[in-house]
């Protein structure tokens, strides 16, 4: 295998999988095509999802780009029926409070046409729920050290893990209750972890209804200097 090295460390030669333009644009396309398919689906079915699935989409995820390589990150997979009813409780109990009094007027008539409520069934019912913790920094034997671009990295990853749900032909729904810190109780998890995400995972309903939005055209989502 070629190698070099730089800094004392090994580096590999690259090894391009070198399409022809007429396929790259056909994939890019087709890609596209189905990407434009993926929607936040809060009608998650009960179904079982076998875990193998999922263990394949959190390591898709874990092939995100991070700050210095450091994968910042802890994807907690829970399927335990009384660990979700737990986590619905609680982000209910806060998401009751955001709906009543902490959303201003304005952010509650901008989530009109989606037609979200306090109430979050979806947490029970999913047969998975990624919570997605960021870790803060790092702790080896009592060592502290850091991570570097945290929320970039954690967040970049969120999108891979999204992508490949949705490859998988599976939903899922971004959800963040606010706030929510009760994961690290109720998932018990360590001192430099906080939680960034929450994602339900599942089959759709049968009966599971999106909200007509529409994507922005290209001409107003990039801006093109040649
Ligand atoms: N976190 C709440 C509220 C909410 C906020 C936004 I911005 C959304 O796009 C959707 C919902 C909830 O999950 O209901």
């Amino acid at each position: 295998m070629e190698t070099k090295v730089i800094n004392g460390y090994t580096h590999l030669k690259y090894h391009s999988i070198s399409l022809q333009e007429p396929e790259m644009l056909r994939r890019a396309e087709e890609f596209h095509q189905y990407m434009e398919l993926r929607r936040s689906v809060r009608d998650i079915s009960n179904k079982p999802v076998p875990q193998e699935l999922i263990e394949h989409i959190i390591m898709t995820a874990s092939t995100a780009p991070s700050g210095a390589h450091k994968q910042p990150w802890t994807f907690c997979v829970v399927s335990n029926p009384e660990l979700k009813s737990e986590i619905r409780k609680a982000a209910e109990r806060e998401e009751y409070e955001s709906y009543n009094g902490r959303m201003s007027e304005r952010w509650l008539k901008d989530l009109e046409p989606i037609g979200t409520d306090w109430h979050k069934p979806f947490l029970e019912k999913a047969p998975w729920l990624i919570v997605v913790f960021k870790k803060a920094y790092a702790e080896v034997d009592g060592e502290k050290s850091n991570y570097y671009y945290v929320n970039e990295s954690v967040g970049i990853a969120c999108g891979m893990l999204i992508t490949a749900i949705h490859q998988a032909g599976l939903v899922t729904l971004t959800h963040t209750p606010s706030p929510m810190n009760f994961l690290t109780q109720v998932l018990q998890r360590p001192a430099n972890e906080r939680p960034f995400l929450l994602l339900p995972v599942g089959y759709p309903d049968s009966d599971a209804y999106v909200p007509d939005l529409k994507r922005k055209p290209l001409n107003e989502v990039a801006a093109f200097y040649s």
